[in-house]
């Protein structure tokens, strides 16, 4: 049986860099879910009969919303879902199954890195049929609708079982709960190669790879260990849990900090790498040297070629505004095109549909490629794998040999987490109000040549998106970003990305936080952040 069920809507259903998140105690008000998801249908057309994908990261309220997610597919009109086995999809596998079956569309449930459990994050995105999240014209109109929502539909019927891998009938449609790595270890097995990865480790390679208790690590076991030959155990923490076991599973030098400090140890295996809540990030590691994100983006468009999937080269490459420029070196040399886009994955989607760019990458621990429409950390760790296996070096001589070639492009990140919404908005609006200033004038001896407020014009389909951060660019190419984080669920993230840029190799070789001093202090008295924040030093330094 189907009901229309009256609602009245909630204000607060904006989707961010990534969805809709909120804690969970938030979508556990009534209907909040179903308003969310009611939208995002009344915004799409044409799905009658068609499939939908639907899987999570496994966190704390994933089933309860799933089997909503059911029951409202089935009163809409969907003709089929296919579900993850115990609700189980990586952000990249979902966006792999929407493409490979054809499915109209899919709902990923996650809230990426931030953490998981009753009082924690849940997050909802809903992604089109190229595989992609929803462009902002999408968004945007869903946001309108859930403030206008007066019903949703729904169909009654019992909890589908998620756990038993079959196709069964509920509500008149057809479920069919799918072994959620099948695939997605085959399409990564069709890109890389898998018969030099597994020599290299027999022949004694070692790793250390942390799922951090989400949800990569079935598919780490699988991969990795099981098809590659890493010994057991080289994948760590990897049963999903819903609360992570505790911890944030972003993969950074401060929540993946066991896994950094055993690279750095005198035991550190060859190669260490980690991912996070909803398997679209990675970290990586070399035995005694981290590889920033915005480097591997570089690096790895650099050596792609070693992968049988990329031996045809590039068509261009993408990287999110506030990552580095050492990816648009590499998009030199290799003469293809280069894309800065604004942050979150959802600005690469028409570039990668128009085959105008192969690789994409963000400084906040994000790679992957046209092979699906989201960023996949798993294919970078293989990626990286692939190229080492082919080029029989260690991390740190790939990556000296890079910076020597290529230059160095120091670069940190520092977030002010938890600061009042308000105080960070006074602070982004005062910077605004100055911008035309700025020009000209200096600062700890470093001179603006240009500061400005990032605006995207999509090549594709001629959108444009506003005040996407603010960008202060000195002379000889160093520069300070400022923008808030969308992702954030309590208060507000202020993000202060800091790069400068070293072509002598004998100066390659500094402390991050020590290469960029002179920036990190010129971007406070820009900025004024201690005084705006109340905070002396960032939260998270990456
Ligand atoms: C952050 C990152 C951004 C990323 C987004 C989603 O957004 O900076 O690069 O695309 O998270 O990643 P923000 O607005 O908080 O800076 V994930 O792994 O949450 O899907
Ligand atoms: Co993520």
């Amino acid at each position: 049986m189907i009901r229309t069920v009256a609602t009245k809507p909630y204000d607060d259903q904006k989707p961010g860099t990534s969805g809709l998140r909120k804690k969970v105690p938030v979508f556990q008000q009534q209907n909040y879910v179903e308003n969310f998801i009611q939208s995002v249908f009344d915004c799409l057309e044409g799905f009658e009969g068609k499939t939908l994908v639907i899987g999570g990261d496994g966190r704390y309220f994933n089933r309860e919303v799933i089997q909503i997610a059911l029951r409202m597919a089935a009163a809409n009109g969907f003709g089929k879902v296919m579900v993850g086995q115990g609700g189980i999809l990586s952000t990249p596998a979902a966006s792999n199954i929407i493409r490979k079956y054809g499915a109209f569309g899919g709902l990923v449930l996650s809230a990426s890195h931030n953490p998981g459990g009753p009082h924690e994050d849940f997050g909802i995105k809903y992604n089109a049929s190229n595989g992609g999240p929803a462009p902002e014209k999408l968004t945007d109109a869903i946001f309108a609708k859930t403030k206008t929502i007066a019903s949703y539909k729904i169909a009654d019927f019992a909890d589908v079982d998620l756990d038993t891998v079959g196709t069964f009938s509920a509500g008149g449609i057809s479920v069919e709960v799918i072994d959620p790595v099948a695939d997605y270890a085959a399409l990564m097995e069709s890109l890389f190669d898998f018969a030099a990865i597994r020599k290299m480790f027999a022949s004694g390679f070692t790793m250390a790879f942390d799922a951090m208790h989400a949800v990569t690590g079935p598919y780490a076991v699988e991969i990795l260990e099981k098809r590659l030959g890493a010994k057991p155990g080289s994948v760590r923490n990897f049963v999903p849990l819903p609360d992570f076991g505790g911890h944030h599973p972003d993969p950074n030098l401060v929540h993946a900090k066991k896994l950094y400090d055993l690279m750095m140890s005198a035991k550190a295996p060859d190669f260490g790498a980690a991912s996070d809540g909803d398997g679209d990030r990675n970290l990586i590691i070399g035995r005694g040297i981290f590889v920033t994100p915005s480097d591997s983006l570089a690096m790895l468009a650099a050596n792609a070629r070693h992968a049988p999937g990329y031996a045809g080269g590039l068509k261009g490459i993408a990287r999110s505004m506030p990552t580095s420029g050492a990816a648009d070196r590499v998009a030199a040399k290799l003469g293809v095109g280069m894309y800065e886009t604004p942050t979150g994955w959802k600005f690469f989607g028409n570039l990668l549909d128009a085959g105008m760019a192969t690789i994409c990458g963000e400084e906040s621990a994000g790679t992957g490629s046209d092979h699906v429409r989201e960023k996949d950390g798993l294919w970078a760790v293989l990626l990286w794998l692939n190229i080492l296996a082919a080029r029989q070096e260690p991390v740190k001589a790939i990556v000296e040999k890079h910076w020597a070639e290529y230059g160095r492009n120091y670069y940190s990140r520092h977030d002010y987490e938890g600061v009042e919404t308000d105080a960070a908005n006074r602070l982004v609006s005062a910077l605004r109000a100055k911008l035309s200033s700025l020009r000209g004038q200096s600062f700890r001896g470093l001179t603006v040549e240009t500061a400005d407020d990032f605006s995207y014009l999509d090549p594709v389909d001629q959108s444009v998106s506003s005040n996407q951060g603010i960008r202060v660019l000195f002379e000889g190419g160093s520069r300070v970003v400022f923008r808030l984080s969308g992702t954030g669920t309590s208060g507000a993230t202020l993000r202060v990305y800091i790069e400068r840029y070293e072509p002598d190799a004998a100066k390659h070789g500094i402390e991050t936080q020590e290469a960029l001093a002179d920036l990190i202090a010129a971007a406070e008295d820009i900025a004024g952040i201690r005084a705006a924040t109340g905070m002396d030093a960032p939260t998270v330094i990456t």
